[in-house]
């Protein structure tokens, strides 16, 4: 599998050649707003390396899954989610058509703050 894809979006945004706004990066995991955000914290987390969907994740990816769970909380909080447990935030990965996912470059969606929210 190789390291990036210059077909898909979210390589191109990794690579800065599609503009967004930059949550937080490191060598292996980016995090951008979401463009359609359903809720008042919405951003996305990717891995930086070229991962169709969670389908293709296995036991070389434990440490990066690792890693993009547990700075999830972070983020979130540094985004502006409230404190658990009145706060709190959704973590969604769709995974395949039948699993809702549009663009195939895994992703996990962090999602929250105070409700009503657009989705959900
Ligand atoms: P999913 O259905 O899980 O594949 O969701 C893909 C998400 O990606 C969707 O919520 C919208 C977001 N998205 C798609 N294209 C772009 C883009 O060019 N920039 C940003 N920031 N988000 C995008």
């Amino acid at each position: 599998m190789s390291a990036h894809d210059p077909n898909c979006i979210f390589c191109k945004i990794v690579a800065g050649q599609i503009p967004s706004r930059k949550v937080y990066e490191d060598d292996e995991v980016f995090a951008f707003h979401d463009i359609n955000p359903w809720a008042p914290v919405h951003f996305l987390m990717v891995p930086k390396a070229h991962i169709p969907s969670m389908a293709q994740v296995g036991p070389e990816h434990e440490r990066l899954m690792g890693r993009l769970l547990t700075l999830a909380p972070r983020l979130a909080m540094e985004q502006g989610c409230n404190p658990y447990p009145e706060g709190g935030f959704r973590i969604v990965c769709n995974t395949g058509q039948e699993g809702g996912q549009e663009v195939h470059h895994l992703h996990l969606h962090v999602i929250g703050g105070p409700r009503p929210w657009v989705r959900g």
